[in-house]
């Protein structure tokens, strides 16, 4: 059990209009549904002094991350353009990572990879939570069969102890079954996936 407080870290990925609204290209079914939630998440880590990331897919029109130019993605979250906007309901604060800039593939908000070179680059926010002091990060958003699950796989690898709370994030299902196999490759890297939202006073 834990509490947020300036050890432990939110990252909120990914909550955009093309995740998370209806008209969205890549609409992942439900999304809209967690945005209160998700609120209310940032809101109590806020008030226990806990710092609170959002990542923000960000792509240009052309990238090999899209189906249009070899990769398996409808155009999404291209730079500029009202997808990639956040959710208007949602209450940004905190910083801001964006990823995917550069016709990089960014599933992971701490780290990209260009599918050209296969170079895998850091974005900042690992270097964000050393200096913060982070040990833990709470990882919620869209979707939990990519960017949530690359960013939790990412922490684990950096040693970061990881929640992800069910509740607080819906699936692609891209090939059915992806979310259950995401969960169980989260559960193997040690990432603790709860089926319920963790209890506001109580994450
Ligand atoms: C995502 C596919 C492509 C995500 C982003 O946010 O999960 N999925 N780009
Ligand atoms: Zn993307």
């Amino acid at each position: 059990m834990t509490t947020y407080g300036p050890g432990v870290a939110l990252i909120v990925v990914d909550l955009q209009n093309d995740f998370a609204t209806r008209e969205g290209s890549l609409y992942v079914h439900g999304g809209e549904e967690i945005v209160d939630a998700v609120n209310a998440q940032a809101e109590s880590a806020t008030a226990a002094g806990s710092p609170v990331f959002w990542t923000q897919d960000w792509h240009p029109e052309v990238t090999p991350h899209f189906v249009t130019s070899g990769g398996v993605w409808p155009p999404h979250c291209v730079a500029g353009t009202a997808g990639a906007e956040f959710h208007a309901d949602a209450r940004v604060t905190g910083e801001v990572i964006r990823k995917g800039v550069d016709g990089t593939d960014g599933y992971s908000g701490f780290s990209v990879r260009d599918p050209r070179s296969g170079v895998r680059t850091s974005t900042v926010l690992g270097d964000r939570l050393m200096a913060a002091g982070c040990g833990q990060v709470v990882v919620v958003g869209l979707a939990g069969d990519h960017c949530v699950k690359e960013t939790a796989l990412d922490a684990r690898r950096l040693g970061l102890d990881v929640v992800v709370p069910l509740e607080l994030t819906r699936f692609v299902n891209l090939q059915p079954g992806d979310d259950e196999r995401a969960v169980a490759e989260l559960r193997a890297a040690g990432v603790r996936v709860d089926s319920a939202p963790p209890a506001r006073s109580d994450v």
